[in-house]
């Protein structure tokens, strides 16, 4: 089925060029990734029931990558869309894809390969939740100054980015735009345009502070006649003070409520205060200008290169094209449908355990029932027990003391 709804998408989007498109439904997706021989211990990937593809190993890296018919994004649209659930709530992993020029050796390809573009969620406990977007350019791969959150629930998930030719881009998560703009504002692509002018700095007599004291104001000639302190008027000498031996008596002090601080003059604004200095901008002589940001000339795989604490998170739906609808039909027809269905299969996994929790409660309950009951009969049949060999000790007591008239 999901064959036939691929060929009614591609016939509906007849002049979309797909450059690479995987779903792992056939038997034969293994013969089109190539595992890293790059580590010994690389975790192995496996194929889920609806197949998609899964980290099967706890504490490991992952190396797989694709090849495809190299191309260039020059002049055209990119867009790169894949699934990825972390169904086993990620701790700490990656989740993203890499863009690989044709000069990486697939067999050898590990982090250290060089790549284009990578894309994806990274999530490790709290303090790292975002999605990736790194550009390589001129010999650095550069960060995304923003640094949008990924989903941490345990359903499916669309990534799509999308570059335009006007060096523009946006990044949507299961359809929604999370970020939008300009690549040269989002990342260090490009010097900056201007730069402080390295021959102007400033004068010495430039003015800083923006008020000064009046120098009209002066200071009231019964300012100071309030001291800070003053002798508490209810204090009373004791009576058993004694000035020989205790010195003179004095009233202990208490803060005065006339007592007015400090003086000092009223601040007014500064006349000659002209506002902070500012350090005048030139044009930048290293800047170069760039009409192509990220555009590569040789896109030639996509490779999965992550590490994973928990492993269990499945990629799938892996979509490179120029054609952004054929990216969109996926994410409205599709995901919805994989979501709906991943949604129920919660709901029904949490009714089941629900009810095997219910179960196993009122399991225990009548178990605890059925303990009390028989300790309750033990308790019954120990008392009886008793009571008979009390009855015993008696007929015994009889036989060894007869009574008096048997005398
Ligand atoms: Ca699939």
């Amino acid at each position: 089925m999901r064959l036939a709804l691929a060929l009614v998408l591609l016939a509906a989007f007849a002049s979309a060029e797909v450059f690479f498109q995987e779903s792992f439904d056939d038997a034969d997706w293994s013969s089109r990734w190539i595992q890293s021989n790059s580590r010994s211990d690389y975790g192995s990937f496996e194929l889920t029931a609806d197949h998609g593809l899964r980290t099967s190993q706890d504490y490991r890296f992952y190396g797989l990558s694709a090849g495809f018919g190299k191309f260039s994004n020059k002049g055209k649209e990119l867009v790169l869309q894949f699934t990825v659930r972390h169904p086993q709530k990620l701790d700490c992993g990656g989740g993203y894809l890499k863009l690989l020029p044709s000069t990486v050796a697939l067999a050898g390809f590990n982090g250290d390969a060089h790549y284009h573009v990578m894309f994806g969620p990274d999530i490790c406990g709290y303090g790292t939740r975002r999605i990736h977007l790194i550009f390589h350019y001129k010999g650095q791969n550069l960060l995304w100054k923003k640094e949008p959150k990924p989903e941490t629930d345990e359903l499916t998930h669309a990534y799509t980015l999308h570059l335009f030719p006007d060096n523009t881009y946006a990044v949507a998560l299961d359809g929604k735009t999370v970020e939008s703009g300009a690549l040269a504002d989002d990342w260090a692509f490009l010097k900056p345009r201007e730069i402080p002018d390295p021959a102007a700095s400033k004068p010495a007599d430039w003015v800083d502070d923006a008020t000064i004291a009046d120098p009209d104001d002066t200071k009231p000639a019964d300012w100071d006649d309030h001291p800070a302190e003053i002798p508490d008027p209810d204090a009373a000498k004791p009576a058993d003070w004694d000035d020989d031996n205790d010195g003179e008596w004095e009233a202990p002090l208490l803060a005065n409520p006339e007592y007015k601080g400090p003086w000092a003059p009223r601040m007014i604004p500064n006349p000659a205060y002209k506002g902070p200095w500012v350090h005048p901008l030139i044009p930048n002589p290293d800047f170069e200008d760039d009409a192509s940001l990220a555009v590569y000339e040789d896109i030639a795989a996509v490779g999965i290169d992550i590490w994973q604490v928990k492993s269990g998170s499945v990629f799938d739906n892996i979509l490179l094209t120029d054609d952004a609808a054929l990216a969109r039909a996926f994410v409205d027809g599709p995901l919805k449908a994989i979501q709906d269905a991943e949604r129920k299969e919660a709901e029904e996994l949490e009714a089941k355990r629900r009810k095997d929790e219910d179960d196993a409660r009122r399991k225990e309950e009548l178990e605890d029932a059925q303990r009390r009951n028989d300790i309750a009969t033990e308790e019954k049949a120990a008392a009886a027990a008793a009571a008979a060999d009390e009855h015993d000790h008696d007929h015994d007591h009889d036989h060894d003391h007869p009574h008096h008239d048997e005398l």
